[in-house]
C-alpha cells in the first residue's frame, strides 16, 4: 500500500486509542485520561530546568505547549509505526501496544489512584489493536486486489469502504476526544448548588464593600481592585482539573493533633463564614509581571480548625496533599497568627470556587507565596516537621518559607506606548501582605524619587493602587518606582529571579512621548 495511506492507517488508530481512552474516561473516572496522564507524568518528571524554560516561555500557555507537542510526538510515531507496517501489521501493531502500555502505566502511576482508572487506558489500548489491525487489512486487500486483475469494480468498491472507514475512524476519535472533555465538566451541577447555598447563607461576615478610590480603573483604565474569576491569574501542575463534587468532598487532619478530624463539605457551611479581600500571586512572578490577582474569599477560619484538632509541640508544617496528589507545606506559626486570616476558601467572588481555581475547597493565606499555602482541591492536611515532609515545590529547588515580598508594579503607561506630551499619568499597584503600603515613589529617567497618591487602603492583605502625574517633553523616557510598607522597609533594588523565593528589584517602564 502507498506510504501515505500506511502513515494515516498508523495516526488514525492512535488517535483511536486516544479518543476512546479520553472519552471512557470521562465516564468512569476523569482524572484516568490515558492521553493526560501521560501529560502529568511528563510534567512530574521533567527536570527542573525544562520546567522553568516552559514557565518563562510559554507563561499559562505551558499546558496547550505541552499537550500540543505531546500530539506531534505521538502522530509522528504512529505515522512511522504506519509506514514500517506496509506489508504486514506487526510493527503498527507493537508500536500501537507500546504507546498504550505508556498510557497504562502513566494512569497506574498517578499520585491518586484507585481501580476503576484503568478502565480507559484498556479500552483505549483495545482500541488501538482493533481498529490498525482493521483498517490495515482492510487497506492490504483492497491493494491486493488491485493489483490481481484488471477488472477493476471491486477494488473500486473497497477502496470506497477503505475512505469510508478512514473517515469514520477518524471522526468517532475527534467526537470521542470532544465528548470526554464535556464528560469531565460533571462538576457543574455541584457548583451551581454551592453558589447557590453560599447566597442563601445568611450568617456570613461579608467583606467590606470595596470603597470607589481603591482603583483608578475608571479613569485611567488601569487594574481594577476585585480581579474577575475569569481573569483571575490561574498557576498549577494539574493537566485534568480534579472534579470532585461537594458532597464528596472531605478533608482528612491528621498527624500531630490531639484530635484527628475529618470535615465534610456541610461541616464547613456549618461552621462561621468569612468573607475576606485577599491579593494573592505566585512566586514565579517577575518584576512587572501579572501573576498577581484579589478576590473576595468566602471561607473558614482555618486557625479556628487547628485550634480544634490541637496542635501538638514540634508539629511546624502544615503539609497539604491535593486531590491529584501536589503538595505544599506551609509553616504552623503563620497560619496560626490571629490576624492571618488563613481560610479553608468555598466561595470566591460570590461564587463557588471556579473549577480551576480549587473547587470545592481551597487554602488561602495572606502574605505567603501560592506555592507554600495556596492548595486547591484541597483533600489532605498532616500537621508534622520541615525535615518529615517534602513538599512539591521544595523538591525542585525552590524556598520553604516564602513571604511575599514588597513589591509595586507600573500598568500604565504600558511598556514602548506612545502617549501625548504634556500631563502624562503614571499608575500602577503595589502591595506587602500582610503588612500594607505606606508609600510608593516614582523616578522618571533617574530624576529624584517623587512620592505618589496612593488609592484608599482596602487592607494591609490586599495591593494599593498609586498614581501620579508628570509633564514630559516628547522622547523616549523611563519610568521606575519603589514601594515602602507600613513597617517601614523599601522595596530592594537587587535584582533576583524568582526562584528561589520570590523576584525583586524596582521595576522600569520604557515609553515614548509625542
Ligand atoms: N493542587 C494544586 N494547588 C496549587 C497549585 C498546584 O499546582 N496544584 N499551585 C499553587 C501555586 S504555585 C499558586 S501560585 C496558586 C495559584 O492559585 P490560582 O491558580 O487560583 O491563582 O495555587 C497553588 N495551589
Ligand atoms: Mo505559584
Amino acid at each position: 500500500m502507498p506510504r501515505g495511506l500506511a502513515a494515516l492507517i498508523g495516526v488514525l488508530a492512535v488517535g483511536a486509542a486516544l479518543g476512546a481512552g479520553h472519552v471512557v474516561a470521562g465516564l468512569v473516572s476523569p482524572s484516568s485520561s490515558p492521553y493526560l496522564a501521560v501529560g502529568d507524568t511528563v510534567i512530574r518528571f521533567s527536570p527542573q530546568w525544562l520546567t522553568e524554560f516552559a514557565k518563562t516561555t510559554f507563561g499559562t500557555a505551558d499546558k496547550p505547549v505541552l499537550l500540543g507537542g505531546m500530539a506531534v510526538v505521538i502522530a509522528l510515531v504512529a505515522a512511522a509505526a504506519g509506514i514500517a507496517s506496509r506489508r504486514n501489521p506487526g510493527p503498527g501493531v507493537a508500536v500501537v501496544v507500546v504507546l498504550g502500555v505508556l498510557g497504562f502505566l502513566a494512569v497506574l502511576f498517578v499520585p491518586v489512584f484507585a481501580p476503576l482508572d484503568l478502565v480507559a487506558p484498556l479500552a483505549s489500548l483495545l482500541a488501538g489493536v482493533l481498529v490498525f489491525r482493521f483498517l490495515h487489512g482492510l487497506a492490504l486487500r483492497t491493494y491486493a486486489a488491485a493489483a490481481a486483475g484488471p477488472s477493476g469494480g471491486p477494488a473500486v468498491s473497497r477502496r470506497g469502504v477503505l475512505i469510508g472507514s478512514s473517515a469514520a475512524v477518524g471522526v468517532g476519535a475527534l467526537a470521542a476526544g470532544a465528548g470526554g472533555l464535556f464528560l469531565g465538566r460533571g462538576i457543574e451541577d455541584s457548583r451551581a448548588q454551592v453558589t447557590a447555598r453560599l447566597a442563601a447563607l445568611t450568617g456570613v461576615q461579608r467583606a467590606p464593600a470595596i470603597p470607589a478610590g481603591a482603583d483608578y480603573a475608571a479613569e485611567l483604565g488601569t487594574t481594577r481592585f476585585v480581579t474577575p474569576n475569569p481573569d483571575f491569574y490561574r498557576i498549577d501542575v494539574a493537566l485534568r482539573i480534579p472534579t470532585r463534587s461537594a458532597a464528596d468532598w472531605r478533608l482528612r487532619i491528621h498527624g500531630m493533633v490531639d484530635n484527628e478530624m475529618t470535615l465534610t463539605f456541610d461541616d464547613l457551611l456549618r461552621r462561621p463564614l468569612v468573607e475576606k479581600t485577599i491579593t494573592m500571586m505566585c512566586v514565579s512572578n517577575e518584576v512587572g509581571g501579572p501573576l498577581i490577582s484579589t478576590a473576595n474569599f468566602i471561607g473558614v477560619s482555618l486557625r479556628d480548625i487547628l485550634l480544634e484538632a490541637g496542635v501538638r509541640p514540634g508539629a511546624q508544617q502544615v503539609f497539604t496533599t491535593s486531590i491529584d496528589g501536589w503538595t505544599a507545606g506551609t509553616p504552623t506559626d503563620v497560619i496560626m497568627e490571629p490576624g492571618r486570616h488563613a481560610l479553608l476558601a468555598v466561595g470566591m467572588n460570590g461564587e463557588a470556587l471556579p473549577p480551576e481555581h480549587g473547587f470545592p475547597v481551597r487554602m488561602v493565606v495572606p502574605g505567603l507565596y501560592g506555592f507554600v499555602s495556596a492548595t486547591k482541591w484541597i483533600a489532605d492536611m498532616e500537621l508534622t516537621t520541615f525535615d518529615a515532609r517534602q513538599p512539591y515545590w521544595l523538591q525542585r529547588g525552590w524556598a520553604q518559607q516564602a513571604p511575599i515580598k514588597t513589591q509595586s508594579r507600573i500598568d500604565s503607561p504600558r511598556g514602548f506606548s506612545t502617549v501625548p506630551a504634556g500631563k502624562v499619568a503614571i499608575a500602577g499597584i503595589a502591595w506587602s501582605q500582610p503588612t500594607g503600603i505606606s508609600k510608593v515613589e516614582v523616578r522618571m529617567d533617574g530624576g529624584p524619587w517623587r512620592v505618589a497618591d496612593l488609592a484608599t487602603e482596602v487592607s494591609g492583605d490586599t495591593w494599593r493602587m498609586w498614581r501620579t502625574e508628570f509633564d514630559l517633553a516628547p522622547g523616549s523616557h523611563t519610568v521606575q518606582t519603589r514601594a515602602t510598607d507600613r513597617n517601614g522597609r523599601t522595596q530592594t533594588e537587587m535584582r533576583a529571579d524568582p526562584i528561589p523565593d520570590g523576584a525583586t528589584g524596582w521595576p522600569a517602564t520604557i515609553f515614548n512621548v509625542s
